[in-house]
């Protein structure tokens, strides 16, 4: 039975476009996949680091969320991921957001993921994805951090093609 999910992707060291778009490719391996827009945002947390280019991509999989999860560390791992601290720079991050209507919560994984809600550079691609999407019981396209949004579109749908 194959489950849909959203995995969030993040780079902002190397060339990330290319990086991303390798992810995009890899992901594709695991089931039918879908990309959003393509962003570039400026960094959460600390500000010395170079601005991230983000997007989400809709996974529809059969694999259970820990082998997912392990497929997506797999990824970051070939792609040479290097992570120089935390909410900084790295090469490749790939975030299960969200795993079909479920709640998750043990070592080694929280979903949906904390802090969606709350990022305009997760919520704007999963838009492009869902336009009617609620997490929480909150509807996305609703909420407050909408109103300033801080990304840019960089390209659309068909970026990884
Ligand atoms: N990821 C982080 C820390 N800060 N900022 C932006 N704009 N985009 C990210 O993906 C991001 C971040 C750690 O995962
Ligand atoms: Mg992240
Ligand atoms: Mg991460």
């Amino acid at each position: 039975m194959s489950v849909v999910t959203y995995i969030g992707l993040g780079s902002n060291l190397g060339d990330s476009r290319q990086i991303l778009t390798e992810a995009v490719q890899n992901l594709a391996t695991l089931g039918q996949v879908k990309t959003s827009k393509l962003y570039e945002s400026p960094p959460m947390g600390p500000q010395d680091q170079p601005n991230y280019l983000n997007a989400v991509v809709r996974l529809e999989t059969d694999l259970e969320p820990l082998a997912l999860l392990d497929e997506l560390q797999r990824f970051e791992n070939e792609s040479g991921r290097v992570r120089l601290r935390r909410w900084g720079e790295r090469t490749l991050d790939l975030d299960l957001l969200i795993y079909g209507q479920e709640s998750i919560q043990n070592e080694r994984l929280t979903v949906p993921h904390v802090g969606i809600l709350e990022r305009d550079f997760v919520v704007i691609p999963l838009l492009d994805l869902d336009a009617e999407m609620q997490l929480k019981g909150q509807v996305l396209k609703s909420l407050p951090i909408l109103e300033h949004p801080t990304v840019t579109v960089l390209d659309n749908e068909d970026w990884a093609h």
